[in-house]
């Protein structure tokens, strides 16, 4: 290929990743509308704040972030009922390939007032970089095996029959 064409070919790469640049965060699998959401899109999205201990005795910082049940509903779970109430899960998946489930119905507001915070700030400022950009804080969980460090994805599954 000549070095034009190659120019071309390299513009219209750059073209077609453009919109998946600033994802930090994908929702799928049954889900009626796949999410891929960037730190923009979380920052317009109703924020929560909560307070809560590193684990061990570690000492209390905030984090602000998202709900995920509130990006689950965005991406359309629709009313949680009959078998999907009871058998739907989100897989929460990490960088490192570390995963953790949550059952829909943990996450949902209308079932609980638990909260499972996709939190992208501590103390005011950005996660740092072996943490984030986005970690899960499940603050009334003593251990936290499910607070998922650098979480890239979510997404929605069913136990099997
Ligand atoms: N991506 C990712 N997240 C993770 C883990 C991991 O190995 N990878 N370990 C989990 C476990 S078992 C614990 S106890 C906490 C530890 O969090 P900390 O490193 O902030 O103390 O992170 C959780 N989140
Ligand atoms: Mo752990």
């Amino acid at each position: 290929m000549t070095r034009a064409g190659l120019a071309v070919l390299g513009a219209a790469l750059l073209v077609a990743a453009a919109p998946l640049q600033g994802a930090m965060l994908t929702v799928g699998g049954e889900v009626a509308t796949p999410l891929s959401l960037s730190a923009d899109d979380l920052r317009a999205m109703p924020r929560r704040t909560v307070r809560a201990a590193a684990e061990h005795g570690g000492s209390p910082a905030t984090y602000e972030g998202v709900a995920l049940g509130e990006v689950l509903r965005r991406a359309g779970t629709g009313e949680l009922r009959g078998r999907r109430l009871t058998t739907a899960y989100a897989l929460v998946e990490a960088a490192d390939g570390y995963r953790a489930v949550f059952a829909l119905a943990e996450l949902d507001s209308a079932f609980t007032d638990k909260l499972v915070l996709l939190a992208d700030r501590v103390d005011g400022k950005p996660l740092p970089a072996d943490v984030g950009p986005l970690r899960l804080v499940v603050p009334d969980e003593k251990r936290h095996g499910r607070w998922v460090r650098q979480v890239k994805a979510v997404r929605v599954l069913r136990a099997p029959d």
